[in-house]
């Protein structure tokens, strides 16, 4: 509603009001609009980036099976099912050994798919535009207010014009460095945090996959990873130190490096191709406990990250909108709010085993700077232990494929 109303100072030019306000158009805050959506639920996001940003930005490739089921049952699974690729295994390669953990093998019928995620967000943005959704790209100074009342309200700055957004309920999906989980007093939360002494250079090149299957690579110099994107663009990591800038890593040092981290095994090669991006990203794990704060739901980073190792991220956010879905459905279809009070536990035990399994992963592949000749023969007698016992490659394989809902 146009007009100008002045609030806490500050000249309020448009009132929005609606059920659910989502910050944040990642995996999380799409995925639970379009979820509140199939509901009957309305809701606004208001995202900092433009469309363009948030539907080019390269992160994630791997989804687990459960999210692939949800994906489907909720009518985003037609470009999913035609063009990700579904991988019934990955390699692991240490010394001049490979060891191929074969899903069809260790674990109950499941795999994963190779889907970048910058395709799930464009399928859902497609999905929700389509069905009149409302998502405000490029607001600014988003701030939450009242999350203890009835009646919580998000401030932003959108076009220039300060902007009220009236809700029953507001949902933190912002992201790791968002405004959500600031907002929540520090003596109400507790925080995990573990940061790893390395990061990680990702790259994206033009170029046919050179394996079937994503290959994990602990060698001598540090950690690689090849994975890949479509039959012709491929995604790879290296580990790298935790101060390096884009500028250290000149295309020739990139590939040098690539070639000797990879090639460590007979007739395997490695093929190039024109590299189309390359950014760095530091290893954190970290959780918030509580993820909830009176009206205020904390979903997907804004409350959890993992290190991308264990390729756990982009699922536990879709794991979190499962959960948040079903609470506020119950909440608004029979007032129930039991499922919002178990809200934060539910999601808090799956979290809490991809955090394991993505310290394990990590653990496991890189070189640590500081380890000691001891913790080197420990990490390779795990590798060793993996390689030799069928036990030990179940426990990797279910957790790499994920569990159930
Ligand atoms: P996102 O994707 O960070 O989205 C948050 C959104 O909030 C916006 N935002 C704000 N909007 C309004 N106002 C503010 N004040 C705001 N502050 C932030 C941001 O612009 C953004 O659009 O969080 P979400 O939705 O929780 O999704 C989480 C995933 O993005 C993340 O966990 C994964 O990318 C992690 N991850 C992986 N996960 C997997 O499941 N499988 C993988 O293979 C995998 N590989 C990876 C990864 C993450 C990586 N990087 C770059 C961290 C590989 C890498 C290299
Ligand atoms: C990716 O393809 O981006 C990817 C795959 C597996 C990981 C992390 C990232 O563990």
């Amino acid at each position: 509603m146009p007009g100008v109303i002045p609030l806490n100072n500050k000249k309020i030019s448009r009132i929005v009001q609606t059920q659910v306000g989502i910050i944040g158009a990642g995996p999380a805050g799409l995925l639970l609009s379009h979820v509140l959506h199939l509901h009957g639920i309305e809701s606004v996001v208001l995202e900092k980036h433009s469309k363009d940003y948030v539907e080019s930005r390269v992160r994630a490739g791997v989804l687990e099976q459960a999210s692939v089921t949800l994906l489907s049952e909720v009518g985003l699974g037609e470009r999913l099912q035609r063009e990700g690729m579904q991988h019934h295994g990955f390699e692991i390669r240490f010394g001049n050994r490979s060891h191929r953990i074969n899903f069809d093998e260790l674990t109950d019928g499941k795999g994963i798919t190779v889907y970048g995620q910058q395709e799930v967000v464009k399928d859902i943005i497609a999905a929700r535009l389509t069905a009149g959704g409302q998502i405000s790209f490029e607001v600014d100074k988003v701030s939450i207010h009242d999350q203890l009342s009835e009646e919580p309200f998000i401030e932003y700055l959108l076009a220039g014009e300060n902007h009220k957004l009236n809700c029953d309920f507001i949902i933190g999906c912002d992201g790791f460095h968002g405004v959500s989980r600031k907002t929540i007093p520090e003596d109400v939360i507790s925080s995990f945090d573990q940061s790893y002494p390395f990061a990680w250079l990702g790259v994206l090149v033009q170029a046919a996959p050179s394996s079937e299957e994503l290959i994990y690579s602990n060698s001598a110099t540090g950690f690689a990873l090849h994975s890949m994107r479509s039959r012709t663009v491929t995604r790879n990591y290296i580990q790298c130190p935790l101060d390096d800038v884009i500028e250290d890593w000149s295309n020739d040092r990139i590939w040098q490096e690539l070639h000797t981290r990879l090639e460590t095994v007979p007739d395997w090669a490695l093929t190039e191709g024109e590299i189309l991006e390359k950014s760095i990203t530091p290893m954190r794990s970290f959780v918030c406990e509580t993820m909830r704060h009176g009206r205020l739901f904390l979903a997907g980073d804004a409350a959890h990250i993992v290190p991308p190792t264990g390729a756990k991220g982009m699922n536990l956010a879709i794991s979190d909108v499962r959960f948040l879905g079903q609470a506020l459905s119950a909440w608004y279809q029979n007032g129930s709010d039991d499922l919002l009070n178990s809200y934060s536990a539910n999601c808090l035990r799956r979290v809490w085993r991809g955090e394991r399994f993505s310290w394990y992963m990590t653990s496991l592949l890189h070189k640590f700077p500081d380890d000691n000749q001891f913790q080197r023969r420990l990490q390779q007698a795990e590798l060793y232990y993996l390689s030799d016992s069928k036990a030990a490659s179940v426990a990797l394989a279910e957790n790499y494929v994920g569990f159930n809902f």
